[in-house]
């Protein structure tokens, strides 16, 4: 492990805080229904960030979604010709702009495939776990997840969502059971015949097939080498081959990379987050490898994009979306989080 890592990972060691004492927790709506979710987000946009399911009912929550989660392969295949797919890259922790995109994904009854970098940075990641979570349990066919680098007691400690629980629980046990729910994440997902969606880049087609990734043992916090890091990790540049990257951690890819991948799989491009991007979606390796980041307003001007694959008559297309940040609740903000 690299030194910087070592160091984020030994910069978790802040005291527990008392809970936040205007926090109502309230009870979920138990088994999960589709009018839960309806209340549990307007119990959550009427808290203003001062309300929360209790302990006891979102741990149940995480672990009822663990093992939906545990159920999947390491790579998820997904098939157009069964309904829409909207593609929803990093929210970190940015609430009321993943609502937008739930109910964007509602008007066309879509599958959600969130590309993960779900927590950490803005404050309301619990929000959006709690909303994915109970979703996920009430149809688990709407809604995919691939797992990004911040689902990792790593990034976690470092960048923000460790602080917001024990802030707004004053209890570990939330962020424990959330670290363990991490692990049980897919890695990526493949939109058959259309797209490798995955959070930072692909393995390297060189050297790795998919069914190697297939036999990985995914349940691990988050390694910096290998193809598992490969794919949580890395960035595209212009030029082939790999290269060591900045972050520490995965590669950089060139375009030789992205083809071979393509090739491999039977897909038209790769389709990755990792990365802000000022028009919420950008495009490189001609046309091989998209960038999609959904949290708006993070650079502070960046927009938020959506990609939504739908089959058509003659083949599949994919729409861009794309948001302005929210107003939201950023005036009830009670954690301070991270500075990116
Ligand atoms: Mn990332």
């Amino acid at each position: 492990m690299s030194q910087r890592l070592l160091d984020e990972t030994q910069s978790q060691a802040t005291p527990l805080e008392a809970p936040d004492k205007q926090v109502k927790y309230f009870s979920l709506q138990w088994p999960p229904t589709a009018s839960g979710v309806k209340e549990l987000v307007t119990a959550l946009i009427d808290g203003q960030g001062f309300a929360l399911p209790d302990i006891e009912s979102l741990v149940r929550l995480i672990r009822r979604a663990r093992t939906i989660l545990d159920r999947r392969s390491n790579v998820v295949t997904l098939d157009p010709s069964e309904g829409p797919i909207a593609v929803i890259g990093d929210l970190h922790g940015q609430f009321p702009d993943f609502l937008r995109y739930m109910v964007a994904a509602d008007e066309e009854d879509a599958v959600m495939l969130i590309n993960g970098d779900i927590v950490d940075r803005d404050p309301f990641s619990l929000e959006i776990l709690a909303v994915l979570l109970y979703r996920l349990v009430v149809d688990p066919r709407k809604v995919m997840i691939n797992r990004g680098n911040h689902e990792s007691g790593k990034c976690t400690a470092r960048y923000g969502f460790q602080r917001e629980v024990r802030a707004r629980y004053g209890s570990d046990l939330v962020y424990e059971e959330s670290l363990s729910l991490f692990q049980s994440i897919p890695i990526a997902t493949i939109v058959h015949g259309t797209a490798l969606v995955v959070h930072g880049g692909p393995w390297n087609p060189a050297t790795v097939d998919l069914q190697t990734i297939q036999d990985l043992d995914r349940h691990v916090d988050c390694p910096t080498t290998g193809p598992m890091a490969d794919m949580l990790w890395s960035d595209p540049m212009p030029t082939d081959g790999t290269q060591p990257s900045a972050r520490a951690a995965g590669v950089m890819y060139g375009p030789d990379v992205s083809a071979g991948v393509c090739r491999q799989l039977g897909v038209k491009g790769i389709i990755r987050s990792h990365q802000v991007t000022p028009e919420g979606l950008s495009t490189v390796h001609e046309g091989l490898t998209t960038t999609v980041f959904s949290a708006p307003g993070r650079l502070p001007w960046n927009r938020g994009g959506v990609v939504m694959i739908r089959q058509t008559g003659d083949g599949v297309e994919a729409q861009p979306l794309l948001f302005k940040r929210t107003q939201g609740p950023d005036a009830a903000r009670t954690v301070q989080c991270c500075v990116m």
